[in-house]
């Protein structure tokens, strides 16, 4: 039978409960619990913005064209709205009273956040005195990193990311041409040699203090994929709390050496079968969406192109109310979600099957499957399998439906886009896309709109795999 457990109401004795999981640290969980990039569950209810404030950058890395945001955080070939440290507080304040979600303040490019110091640093202190519950947090390459460790503690910030490609210079010397450091510039095996001792030892240096880093690497096939599983060792080490693997993306059209040269980037399966292999070492990031140097707003629909500095008034003061009133609903909210995951979770184990569904949500936040299909910029994909419910990762889609057609050659995309998966949960979908995703061999349903995405996920394996969810559940 096709169960259609809705979700909403008390599904256990946690109900209301904290969301903080049972195996976490009390005060690690107060540092993540509203970052959406250090935690998977916040990045349903909190929103990250950037700004664009620190373009110099001391080093090259072959994916990276100047002219664009700094790939090493950064989707490339974009650029952002560069902006002096005035202006950036102008933006944050304005986006604070308009985006109730807003928990993090980022600086991740276009240059680097560290060598770009004094913009950083200036910018940084104006937002802390004005918005002081603001979640502080930074991207660097590394290399300057280590001169300003101290500086990061005394200004509270508490969220870094390094970008660490490699371990062993040899590696290290196919990624980066150049780098400048201690007034020369260096090259080859030399240069990497430096950038690796500064890497590991600003890590190591933030672990100490108890600032909590994500190193992201940037997966190049043939180059480093293989060797970041020894990346993973290492940063695990030395106290990393996440570990984000992100596919090269190369386009001759950006300019970077690579994309130049024919150095392709990874499909999704090659970098969800390599996230597979790490599984077990430094834990996973698995929702990073490579968003913009002035990205706004949650990771699954940046607002940026909203809040340009030309669309932003003269002056502007700062009204914590918005976001006081959004944190009271998510509090009360997150309680039930994380007891229908758990009741969600124990009833796919239950089910005692050995097989494993992929399944592509369309949402628009809050933990819940509330978007159309053919309004979706992308689908979010769960695993469900014997050892439960996992997220594993996003596909990027072009909007299928605008204005109210949807257009074949789009369509045709949006199903190359979602090889592998087994079926597609939505809000609403109409006829003739689900009619041509059911001839792609995936199955759309809209049957479970606006449930909680584990909780749809559950009935529906149960139901796939014949077993009653309460029984399951008893
Ligand atoms: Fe920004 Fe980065 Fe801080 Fe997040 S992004 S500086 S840790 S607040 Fe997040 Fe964007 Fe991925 Fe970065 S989704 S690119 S991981
Ligand atoms: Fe580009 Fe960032 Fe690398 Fe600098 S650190 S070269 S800005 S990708």
């Amino acid at each position: 039978m096709l169960a259609t457990a809705k979700s909403g109401g008390c599904t256990s004795s946690s109900c209301g409960s904290s969301a903080k999981p049972d195996d976490m640290d009390s005060a690690i969980w107060e540092k993540i619990k509203d970052h959406p990039c250090f935690s998977e569950e916040a990045h349903h209810y909190f929103a990250r913005m950037h700004v664009a404030v620190a373009p110099a950058c001391n080093i090259q890395c072959n994916y990276c064209n100047r002219k664009y945001d700094c790939a090493n955080e950064s989707r490339p070939g974009v650029v952002s709205e560069k902006l002096t440290p005035e202006q950036a507080l102008r933006k944050v304040m304005a986006v604070a009273n308009e985006v109730p979600q807003l928990s993090v303040l980022g600086i991740a490019g276009p240059g680097d956040a560290c060598y770009d110091w004094k913009k950083t640093k200036a910018t940084f202190e104006q937002v802390a005195r004005e918005i002081p519950d603001i979640k502080l947090c930074i991207s660097t390459n590394g290399l300057a990193l280590p001169d300003h460790v101290a500086e990061l503690a005394d200004m509270n910030v508490d969220h870094v990311t390094i970008t660490i490609n490699m371990v062993d210079p040899e590696v290290g010397a196919k990624i980066y041409p150049w780098i400048f450091y201690d007034h020369r510039r260096y090259t080859g095996i030399e240069a990497a040699r430096i950038l690796h001792k500064r890497q590991m030892l600003g890590l190591e240096m933030l672990t100490a203090r108890g600032i909590l880093t994500k190193i992201n690497s940037v997966m190049i096939p043939d180059i480093n994929d293989e060797h970041l599983i020894e990346v993973n060792k290492w940063v695990k080490e030395r106290g990393a709390f996440l570990h984000n693997v992100m596919p090269l993306i190369s386009d001759p059209a950006h300019g970077a050496y690579y994309g130049l040269t024919g150095q392709r980037g990874p499909n999704a399966m090659e970098l969800k079968a390599l996230q597979d292999r790490l599984e077990g070492g430094a834990k996973l990031m698995r929702h990073c969406r490579q968003c913009r140097a002035d990205a706004v707003g949650l990771l699954v629909s940046d607002r940026g192109q909203e809040f340009t500095l030309d669309q932003i008034p003269g002056e502007v003061t700062y009204d914590p109310s918005k976001r006081e009133a959004y944190r009271e609903v998510v509090a009360r909210e997150r309680g039930d979600h994380v007891a229908a995951k758990s009741a969600a979770t124990r009833m796919v184990k239950a089910a005692g099957s050995g097989k494993s569904l992929l399944i592509a949500v369309a949402t628009k936040g809050g933990g819940r499957v509330n978007e159309h299909f053919g309004h979706s910029k992308e689908f979010q994909i769960y695993e469900a399998s014997p050892t439960g419910i996992s997220f594993v990762g996003h596909r990027k889609v072009e909007q299928y439906c605008r204005g109210g057609w949807g257009e074949d050659a789009t369509l045709d995309g949006v199903i190359a886009a979602l090889a592998g998966i087994d079926i597609v949960l939505c809000a609403k979908i109409g006829d003739c896309p689900k009619d041509q995703l059911t001839g792609a061999g995936i199955r759309a349903m809209d049957a479970y709109g606006y449930d909680y995405i584990e909780t749809a996920i559950s009935a529906l394996y149960t139901a796939e795999f014949g077993v009653e969810p309460l029984a399951a559940t008893a």
